[in-house]
Formats: C-alpha cells, structure tokens, sequence
C-alpha cells in the first residue's frame, strides 16, 4: 500500500508516484473512453488509438491522464461498473506500466477499486462522493489523490435546477461536506483537491461566478482544480460550436489561475500548457519583486 500524503498547505498535493507538486501549474490531460462524451465521445474507442493520444498529452505538458469510461454530460445515462472498467481498464493498465501518472474519473467504489490495483494514482469523484461514499475508503487505503468535484444531483438532473441564493457559498459548502466524508473514511487532507464543478448544476452566468470566486474556495486549505475546457458557456458567451471554444478555455483557466486554482483539467493539453507556463512566469515574477 502506498503512504498516504501529509501535505496540508493549500499548494501541497503530494500523490505518490506522480512527481506532481504544484509548484507550477498541473495540468491533467482529458482522455474521454466513451461513446457519447461531449466533445470526444468516440475519438478513442480503441485502446491503442487511446494510449497514442495519452502519449501526445504527455509530450504536450500534461502531469496526470484523465481517463473517464462515463459521461457526465447533461442528461447522460450512466453506465454500470462492469462497463465502465471494461472501458478504461486496459488503458489504465497500459499507461500505469509505461509510468505514465492516471486519474480515473469514475464516481463509482468498484470501479475505482481496480483502477487503483492496476496502478492509478488519483481518483476523480464529479459526486464529490455523494453517490458512492465507499469510493472514499478506496483512497484511503491506497493513499490515492482524490479530486472532490461539486455537482448538484445527477449528470441526468442536474440542469434543471441551476438557481442559488450564493453560488460560490453553496459550493464551497458542498466541497466541505464532502471533505468531511472523505476525513471521515480515513483519507488525509493533503490526498484531497476541490473543484467548482464547472457546468455541473450551475447557469453559464454561474460559470462565470464560480471562476471569478475562486479565492473563496480556496478558505477550504485545499488546492483547487477547475474543468472548463470546451464548455457550453464558452459556446454562449461567444457564440461557438464546441470545436471553437480552445481560446475561451485558455482565458478561462488563466483567469482561473490569477485567482488561486492550481490545476487545470483540459483537452488541448499543448496550448493551455504554454499558456500556463507564460501566464504563471509572469505571477511569479510579481512574487519575486515583492519579497
Ligand atoms: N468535467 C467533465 C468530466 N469530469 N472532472 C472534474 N474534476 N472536473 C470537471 O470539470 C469535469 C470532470 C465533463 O467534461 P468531459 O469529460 O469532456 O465530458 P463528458 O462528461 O461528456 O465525458
């Protein structure tokens, strides 16, 4: 079993063997194995074709692979565990061996289960552990990185009640309680990163709210991951189709970035990487100056 991480310090994510340490931006490269994801539902319904594309996000900057046998799009039906490892199992496998570092985005304790056996190192919750507590104890045990997404009901329901009276309270609320659940399993602290839950239950207006509140996310002491990558309030801010959201992606996670988050879950790992990398060279510098 791996030692679980000790970290606690809000820019301390310390996951055994990702070499990942948040002294620069994270980014984790979106490997969808699904048939219906948004906008890569069936690019890779190959292993090999999949284990390719990894390779070139690895190439192109990213610290972690995230691969995901379920879509959370609105509206999506879910699928069981047996199919969803049957989805991403071989891939996991394969990119664990080659030392490649894997999240499995999976809100399922069986399926996370054997992802961490077959060598993943973070777990990634949309529930936020709401839908399988149990999913806590896996990384527990393991001593897994454990993302804690916000999300309000199901990836079926969850557009259909977008209104809050304080979005970013709310959700910052949400993240604690499921903080609390994964404590309360045995996980440490320093094993935990939070997230919005960008377009999970929330308006494009709430989008916006949510990245511009970052700073109040981050009272939570964890590090804070943000998922906007070719988002549906990119398209209704500009007016684009899905493949014409990578420039409202980039200014999302900069603006993102200037506010404290510290991981950025992306699928065009080479552009939004350069621009991190610029972005974080000039808050860095600033940092430099005044101490
Ligand atoms: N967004 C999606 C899926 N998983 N995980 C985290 N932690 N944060 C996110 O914002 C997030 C996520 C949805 O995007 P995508 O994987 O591209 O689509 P789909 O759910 O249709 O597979």
């Amino acid at each position: 079993m791996a030692a679980p991480a000790v970290a606690t310090d809000s820019s301390e994510w310390t996951v055994p063997g990702t070499g990942i340490r948040l002294d620069r931006p994270a980014v984790l490269g979106v490997l969808n194995l699904t048939p219906d994801s948004f906008s890569d539902g069936g690019k890779y319904a190959d292993a090999v074709e999949a284990l390719e594309k990894a390779e070139e996000m690895v190439r192109d900057g990213a610290d972690l692979i995230d691969v995901g046998g379920e879509s959370t799009r609105p509206g999506a039906r879910g699928v069981d565990a047996a199919e969803e490892w049957r989805r991403v199992g071989p891939v996991v496998e394969r990119l664990a061996l080659q030392g490649i570092p894997v999240s499995v985005d999976t809100m399922k304790a069986e399926v996370a289960r054997r992802a961490v056996d077959f060598g993943a190192a973070v777990l990634n919750d949309v529930s936020g552990l709401r839908h399988d507590p149990d999913l806590a104890d896996v990384a527990a045990e393991a001593g897994s990185g454990l993302i804690l997404m916000h999300m309000r009901g199901t990836p079926r329901t969850m557009q259909s009640d977008v209104d809050y009276d304080d979005l970013v309270g709310q959700v910052r609320d949400g993240l604690r309680r499921s903080m609390e659940i994964a404590r309360e399993r045995g996980c440490s602290a320093g094993q935990i990163v939070v997230d919005p839950g960008i377009g999970f239950g929330k308006s494009a207006v709430g989008n916006l709210e949510l990245i511009a509140g970052i700073g109040r996310l981050l009272e939570l002491g964890r590090p804070v991951l943000v998922g906007p990558s070719r988002k549906s309030f990119i398209g209704a801010l500009l007016d684009v189709p899905v493949e014409e959201r990578l420039e409202g992606t980039i200014a999302a996670c900069l603006s993102a970035l200037e506010r404290g988050a510290r991981l950025f879950r992306v699928h065009d790992v080479r552009a939004v990487r350069r621009a991190l990398d610029v972005a974080w060279a000039i808050q860095s510098s600033g940092t430099r100056q005044s101490t």
